[in-house]
């Protein structure tokens, strides 16, 4: 049978008319309907450079903060205090872990949360114990370090994020996590660094703990640091490392965020990434100059106050802050 033009013409008017019909059903029922989050926009508190420096002196005043020494302790329990008088909800994680050099080391993971209940979520991390060794220094090598830079600045800032949070809740749920027990490594021995935060990726992952990315802080206090695209940020979580350097460039902080990349280095977050399958970057300062590109104070004893800026402070912490405070 030959097909009539005019016929075919009908059917096909029919045709679109019964498609046209049973879209706008759909959207009646919200099928294909984009849900669009209007939550308020939050403004972004001012991060307190003052305050986030007298946060590091006061770990600093404690004195080493090495695994298994009653310094330990009393940090633990000031760092706690801290978060909860910030009404924050904390917990702790403790344990025991093996050292590479078989010693058992306690450790203190400290969590806490913004929006304990919120379910879209983000990770701002550091670790708050300091080297037990001055392995990078010409004198008292086997002497423990201040760790005023490495160890008590990312610390430091996130308090200070911490009190911020507290009195100006953001639209999503933050938790900060103090790691134990980073630095009792040793740099010859595999996964010798970063204990605590291994065993609270294990733990993170068994849990089903799935924040939407992590950010971890570590030496962001010195003079005129530099931050550049670290490797495993860059493998693991690009995304977030484009996020964080772009707001730092939109705030004026250019001169502390690099837009360039440097190789991967083993620190927490490549358990973060690898053990909780959390996308976690890394905001590490990286010194060109310096054989270590680490500073030439790291893993020494002139890892003290001398070295903190509040510059570098304020640009982290606002930062940090702007990236949170724009989530929704
Ligand atoms: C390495 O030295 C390979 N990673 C640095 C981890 C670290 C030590 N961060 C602070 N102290
Ligand atoms: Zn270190």
């Amino acid at each position: 049978m030959e097909a009539r033009p005019g016929r075919m013409r009908a059917s096909l008017f029919l045709l679109i008319c019964i498609f046209i019909v049973a879209c706008n059903e759909a959207e009646e029922e919200g099928i294909g309907k984009v849900i669009v989050n209007d939550l308020p926009r939050i403004a972004t508190p001012s991060f307190n450079q003052d305050s986030a420096y007298i946060y590091i002196s006061e770990q600093v005043e404690i004195g080493p903060r090495v695994p298994n020494s009653p310094e330990q302790d009393s940090c633990a329990k000031y760092l706690i205090s801290k978060l909860r008088s910030f009404n924050l909800e904390v917990t702790t994680q403790e344990g025991q872990v093996t050292g590479y050099d078989g010693m058992k080391l306690r450790f203190i993971n400290i969590i806490a949360s913004s929006n304990p209940e919120s379910h879209k979520r983000i990770l701002l991390c550091a670790h708050w114990d300091t080297r037990p060794i001055a392995d990078r220094d010409v004198s008292r090598r086997n002497e423990p370090i201040p760790g005023a830079n490495d160890g008590a600045s990312g610390v430091g800032v996130l308090l200070e994020i911490g009190r911020l949070l507290g009195s100006t809740p953001p639209n999503i749920g933050v938790d900060i996590v103090l790691f134990d027990v980073e630095d009792y490594g040793r740099p010859s021995v595999n996964n010798s660094y970063c204990l605590g935060s291994q065993y609270w990726s294990k733990a993170a992952l068994a849990k089903g703990y799935y924040p939407k990315y992590g950010i971890l802080l570590d030496m962001v206090g010195a003079k005129d640091a530099q931050f550049y695209m670290e490797g495993y940020s860059r493998r693991y979580a690009p995304h977030v490392v484009k996020k964080v350097w772009e707001i730092a460039a939109n705030l004026g902080y250019s001169n502390h965020f690099i837009f360039k990349q440097i190789p991967p280095i083993t620190d927490d977050h490549l358990y973060v990434n690898t053990l909780a399958n959390i996308p976690c970057i890394n905001i590490i300062q990286h010194d060109p100059l310096t054989p270590t590109n680490f500073g030439s104070y790291w893993h020494t004893h002139n890892d003290n106050m001398d070295i903190i800026d509040k510059g570098t402070l304020k640009a982290v912490g606002q930062t940090i802050l702007e990236v949170v405070y724009t989530e929704k």
